[in-house]
C-alpha cells in the first residue's frame, strides 16, 4: 500500500520517523460502541491519556475514502457524531476506499492500518471473538484471523464477555496469537476482572511486554499479534451476577429479533448499558482507560529499548 493510500497525520509521521512512542486507537468503539454524545468526550480523553503517558495517539478511521492514521479534532468529531460513519472491518476497507465512504475501524481494520503505518502498539476495550451461538451462526469476529497475520501488540481487557470466551481462547491458540496476562494468571472478562479462564504467561511490567515484542521480532517467522490482556480493576468491574443476568436476556432478545452480522456486538453492548443503568458502560470505560494508559507505557518501553 502506498503512502498516499493511507494518510498519516503529520504528528504521527514525525513521531514514527523519530522512533518516538505511538499508540494506535480504534474508532468503532467511539462510533458504534459508546452512547452519544459522551463518545466524543471519551475519544478525546483517550487521546489525552496517551499523551499523558508520553506517547502520541493515532486514532484510526476512514474518511471520504481515505484511511487516516491520526485524526485532528474535527475528524474525531465527525467519527463520533456523523450517522453516515459505517462500521468497517478489514474486509470493508477496499470497498470503502473505492466508494469514497467513511467509517470507523474495528480491531481488524485498525490493526491492519496501524501495522502498515509502522505502529507496534494498539489499545482497545475488548477484542471480538467467537460468538456464543457460533455453532449455528458461524459468527467469529474477523478480529481473530487478522490478528493471526499481523505483528502488533494489542492491549485489551480480554475479549468481550458477550462472547464464548473458552472457544475464543482456543481459536487464538490455533491461530498462533500469543496471550499475556498483565498482572494476572486469569484471562480478563472485559466488564469483569476475570473470565475464570487461565492464561499461560503472566507479565508484570511494561518492560517485560516490550521484551516479548523484541523477542517476537528477533525470532521472526509468521507474523502474529501479541495480546496483552489487562483486567479492569476489580473495584471498577460490573457486578458479576448483574452481568450474567442481563447478558442472558440480551442474548435471548438478540436471537428473537434476528439481529446478526456486524449489528450483534453494538446491540449487545447497548443492551447491557441500558439494562444495567449505565453500570456496564462505566466498567467498559474503566477497562479502556486502563488499557490506553498501559499501552502508552508499553510503547514508551519499546521505543526506548529500540533506540
Ligand atoms: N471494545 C469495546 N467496544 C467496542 C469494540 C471493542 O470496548 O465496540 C469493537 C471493536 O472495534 C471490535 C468490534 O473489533 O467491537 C468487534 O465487532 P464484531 O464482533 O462485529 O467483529
Ligand atoms: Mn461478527
Amino acid at each position: 500500500m502506498s503512502e498516499t493510500t493511507v494518510m498519516l497525520s503529520e504528528e504521527v509521521r514525525e513521531a514514527l520517523a523519530a522512533h518516538r512512542p505511538v499508540v494506535a486507537l480504534e474508532s468503532t468503539i467511539i462510533a458504534h460502541g459508546l452512547p452519544r454524545p459522551r463518545n466524543l468526550a471519551v475519544a478525546e480523553e483517550l487521546e489525552s491519556l496517551v499523551r499523558a503517558g508520553g506517547a502520541v495517539p493515532a486514532t484510526i478511521a476512514v474518511l471520504d475514502g481515505v484511511p487516516r492514521v491520526g485524526l485532528d479534532k474535527a475528524q474525531l468529531e465527525r467519527v463520533a457524531s456523523d450517522p453516515a460513519v459505517r462500521k468497517l472491518g478489514h474486509r470493508d476497507l477496499a470497498p470503502a476506499v473505492a466508494a469514497g465512504a467513511s467509517g470507523a475501524t474495528t480491531v481488524s481494520a485498525t490493526a491492519f492500518l496501524a501495522a502498515r503505518a509502522g505502529i507496534r502498539v494498539f489499545a482497545t476495550g475488548g477484542l471480538g471473538g467467537v460468538h456464543r451461538a457460533w455453532t449455528e451462526t458461524q459468527d467469529e469476529s474477523a478480529d481473530l484471523r487478522l490478528l493471526a497475520g499481523t505483528r502488533i501488540a494489542v492491549v485489551c481487557a480480554g475479549v468481550k464477555s458477550i462472547l464464548d470466551v473458552p472457544a475464543t481462547l482456543q481459536r487464538l491458540e490455533t491461530l498462533g496469537v500469543g496471550v499475556l496476562g498483565y498482572g494476572t494468571d486469569r484471562f480478563p472478562g472485559f466488564y469483569l476482572a476475570s473470565s475464570g479462564e487461565p492464561v499461560d504467561w503472566t507479565v508484570w511490567t511494561p518492560e517485560e511486554v516490550a521484551a516479548v515484542i523484541r523477542a517476537q521480532d528477533a525470532l521472526g517467522g509468521p507474523e502474529a499479534a501479541l495480546i496483552v490482556a489487562n483486567p479492569v480493576p476489580e473495584d471498577e468491574q460490573l457486578d458479576p451476577a448483574l452481568h450474567d443476568r442481563v447478558l442472558a436476556r440480551g442474548l435471548a432478545e438478540c436471537r428473537e429479533r434476528g439481529i446478526g452480522g456486524q449489528a450483534v456486538t453494538p446491540f449487545l453492548l447497548e443492551y447491557l448499558t441500558r439494562h444495567t443503568d449505565g453500570a456496564s458502560l462505566e466498567a467498559n470505560l474503566a477497562a479502556v482507560r486502563g488499557n490506553v494508559r498501559l499501552a502508552a507505557r508499553i510503547a514508551t518501553a519499546w521505543a526506548s529499548a529500540a533506540r
